[in-house]
């Protein structure tokens, strides 16, 4: 124990359940997640912030590399800066789509019908805009290093993802590239890398989705 500090621990409290109960709870869960669908049209119906805030909690309690933690989420509402995101991001996405894409990945993408067009940027109310943090910045200047800082932020909007479905709201990854140009909208320090960009809202009216089928169970999973 030379190097580690003193660390306190605490005891676990288990969620107990029975089999049964297990069971009953991860097939709904399955099913209610499995109702999840990335969502492209938003209504203008508002989200509260509280709805927001525990959304973006429920996201931090994600493990992280030497719970380092190193994520931040940005909560854009102010329709000047959603403008102003939607016309940066479009403008990567049409030099993405006219050149920078390969044809194959154009195919692949036809079933799911998305163009340089990204009007939800500015219908959805709310966009969260996810950065990673590489490291800490203290206020001397010093760096201190995060660790498997992709993997823990990518988990951390897996779980808001969830927390956004099980609200009743929508949400949809989208991953502008390269998105840099939101640091700079948003002023982000020097420390901090733009992850991902979620709107987030309650879906248009009749909304419709692409009719794609997930893998089974056989296709993503080995026994050993
Ligand atoms: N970023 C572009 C293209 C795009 C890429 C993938 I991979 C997708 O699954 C969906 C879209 C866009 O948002 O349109």
């Amino acid at each position: 124990m030379e190097h580690s500090e003193a660390q306190e621990f605490i005891s676990y409290q288990p969620v107990i359940r029975t089999i049964g109960e297990s069971l009953q709870v991860a097939n709904d869960w399955y099913t209610y997640m499995n109702r999840r669908r990335s969502v492209r049209e938003f209504s203008d119906r508002d989200v509260p912030d509280e709805l927001i805030n525990s959304i973006i909690l429920t996201a931090g309690t994600a493990p992280s590399g030497a719970h380092k933690q190193p994520w931040t989420f940005c909560v854009v509402r102010d329709p000047s800066l959603k403008r102003k995101i939607r016309e940066a991001a479009e403008h990567e996405e049409r030099l993405s789509y006219n050149g920078r894409m390969s044809d194959e990945w154009l195919k692949d993408l036809a079933p799911l019908g998305t163009n340089a067009n990204k009007p939800f940027l500015e219908q959805a109310p709310v966009l969260i805009v996810v950065f990673k943090r590489p490291y800490e910045l203290e206020d001397d200047g010093s760096k201190h290093q995060n660790y498997y800082v992709s993997e823990s932020v990518g988990i951390a909007c897996g779980m808001l993802i969830a927390a956004v479905h099980q609200a009743g709201l929508v949400t949809l990854t989208h991953t502008p590239s390269p998105m840099n140009f939101l640091e700079k909208i948003l002023n982000r320090p020097s420390n901090e890398r733009a992850y991902l960009l979620m709107p987030l809202g309650y879906p248009a009216e009749d909304v419709m989705v692409p009719n794609i089928q997930r893998k089974s169970l056989d296709e993503i999973c080995v026994r050993y």
